[in-house]
């Protein structure tokens, strides 16, 4: 073991309330669109809507409104895969900030190694686990109670590792050190995140309104290469997804799932303050 063994995961009362919020959640939004095929999501969706679900009678109108979140949903993990390069099945993955295990069975589905998930919230690495378990996995896919700040895995010791909306919750000085240390030299991080726009100036309202709906603390895009660049990774792919996303925002907007933060995300991506960004990096 490494350098956490006998350590806190939780190291501040912030990260203690996140934990909890995370332990406690169970927003239909999230739990029947992973009913949909198992693979539940902890992050937005991308590219076009069928806007035809909305028609029809309200039972059926439900679950296709359901069914067509949950693929853009899973869009958008396929199209961070697809910028992790090339994985063999001997190589290792690390999923930072795990969530409920969606996008690592995903991963572990598409290059077939393994994949260890990370999250600091306790009910949402079980809940994981039984995922990895039903699926007949758990020897390749494992979810582990670790902070992705200081994990204890060996230094150097996986190809890949992203973070899907996860970021916003540390300071990427921080984290992006600890990946550069289990990165080994040639491997690749990737992030998609949502960021606040430098251009812009400060985090607008509707920006401040997603942070404290979450408990997190958006970053301005600025930080991410600045922190990028003093971690040895280097942006090989930056791709702005934010009118990529807004169709899902606009078809969640008018779902009986709608959590009540929608329109802050709406007014942020449509007034320019926000940005919905991949970031593809070198560990050089
Ligand atoms: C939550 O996904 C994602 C975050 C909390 C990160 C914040 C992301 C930003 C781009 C700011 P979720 O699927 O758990 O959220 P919800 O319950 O709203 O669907
Ligand atoms: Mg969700």
């Amino acid at each position: 073991m490494g350098s956490t063994q006998g350590a806190a995961v939780l190291n501040s009362l912030y990260q203690h309330s996140v934990a909890d919020y995370w332990n406690a959640e169970k927003n239909p939004v999230n739990l029947r669109l992973g009913e949909v095929d198992g693979i539940y999501h902890h992050h937005y969706g991308i590219g076009p809507a069928d806007w035809t679900v909305l028609d029809g009678p309200p039972e059926t109108r439900e679950k296709r409104t359901i069914a067509e979140l949950h693929r853009l949903e899973t869009a958008q993990a396929d199209l961070l895969m697809s910028h992790l390069g090339a994985v063999r099945p001997t190589d290792r993955l690390l999923d930072a900030g795990s969530g409920r295990g969606g996008s690592s069975l995903m991963a572990h589905q598409r290059f077939g190694c393994r994949v260890d998930g990370v999250s600091i919230s306790e009910s949402q690495v079980a809940f994981a686990n039984a995922q990895a378990e039903r699926r007949d996995v758990a020897d390749k896919v494992r979810f582990h109670f670790k902070n992705m700040l200081d994990t204890g895995f060996e230094t150097g010791e996986f190809q890949a590792i992203w973070n899907n909306e996860s970021t916003m919750y540390v300071e990427l000085g921080l984290l992006f050190a600890e990946h550069a240390r289990l990165l080994r030299r040639g491997g690749r991080y990737v992030c998609i995140t949502g960021c606040y726009n430098d251009a812009y100036g400060l985090p607008s309202r509707a920006v401040s309104e997603i942070n404290a709906h979450y408990i997190c603390d958006i970053h301005p895009r600025s930080t991410y290469f600045k922190e990028m660049a003093a971690n040895r990774l280097v942006p090989v792919s930056v791709v702005d997804l934010t009118s990529a996303t807004i169709p899902y925002w606009e078809l969640r907007a008018k779902s009986t799932l709608a959590t009540g933060i929608e329109a802050a995300f709406l007014d942020a991506y449509k007034g320019g303050s926000f940005q919905y960004v991949l970031i593809a990096a070198d560990r050089v």
